[in-house]
């Protein structure tokens, strides 16, 4: 693999992240000191569990939307059987939201962008989640202390998104050379910032407690569903698809 090869992988992921991450850094710098005012998050605390999980369940699969394009757009991505790319999709997407999410949150005042304002962890208490939600913050917190830049970002949900221990994959082969190539590339990039020499390890050391993060989720969801089955029904059909525990096969890239 040459330095060339190196330079157009960056160069592929990294457009492909700018142009499907919602929100560039100027808006969101803009945004940062816009805050829920305590009456509003008194407000979101007063909703009832399921009107609250219906918002949640919409701001994610609204978020995962971009996620799906910024897979599509990865060179190598769209060459993998459909049967593979639903499957990095559905196992790689909210651990994909969860490292962008870290543009959106303010570690200053440990508030996370939430339908257009910043709030703290308090204004998803009616959720009923407080371990999940808590989690999520610290992870916040956690990757916020590294300091990504998005370039950094780009290569590092590309290649959360191409790991190749996915369960059912049939060509992980081949999901193993993009996601080594994404990796030698983020650690070129690592260099070129002469940042700490570890930080691709401490990037690394994160993704266990971002799995953790995405079975509890499943599990919240698994007995929200059987508490109220009818608003777990009307939930956003691209949410449903990628989090439904059926071993049916449906396709997230076409919602
Ligand atoms: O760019 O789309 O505007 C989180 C959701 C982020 C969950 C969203 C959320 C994001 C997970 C709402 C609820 C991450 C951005 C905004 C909405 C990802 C928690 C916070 C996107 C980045 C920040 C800013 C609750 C957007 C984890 C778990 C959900 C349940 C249904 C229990």
């Amino acid at each position: 693999i040459s330095v060339l090869e190196i330079d157009q992988i960056a160069q592929n992921v990294v457009k492909s992240h700018l142009e499907t991450c919602q929100y560039t850094a100027e808006e969101l710098k803009r945004l940062a000191w816009t805050l829920y005012s305590p009456e509003e998050i008194r407000a979101l605390q007063s909703k009832s569990c399921e009107a609250m999980w219906q918002q949640c369940s919409l701001q994610i699969s609204n978020a995962i939307q971009y996620v799906v394009e910024f897979a599509k757009r990865i060179d190598g991505f769209m060459e993998l059987c459909q049967n593979d790319q639903i499957i990095l999709l559905k196992a790689g997407c909210l651990e994909v939201l969860l490292i962008r999410m870290i543009r959106a949150f303010n570690p200053l005042n440990n508030t996370v962008l939430f339908e257009g304002k910043f709030g703290g962890m308090q204004m998803f208490k009616s959720l009923g989640c407080d371990d999940l939600i808590g989690a999520v913050f610290e992870l916040g917190r956690t990757l916020c202390r590294l300091q990504l830049s998005d370039e950094e970002l780009a290569l590092f949900t590309a290649a959360v998104l191409l790991s190749p221990d996915r369960p059912w994959l049939t060509e992980s082969r081949k999901v193993q050379k993009l996601q080594d190539k994404i990796y030698v590339a983020l650690q070129h990039e690592i260099q070129k910032k002469h940042s700490a020499e570890d930080k691709l390890s401490k990037m690394v050391s994160k993704l266990p407690l971002m799995k953790t993060i995405c079975n509890l989720h499943l599990d919240k969801l698994e007995f929200f569903r059987l508490l109220h089955p009818e608003t777990a029904m009307n939930f956003p059909p691209l949410y449903k698809e990628v989090f439904n525990s059926e071993l049916q096969y449906s396709d997230p890239r076409e919602s």
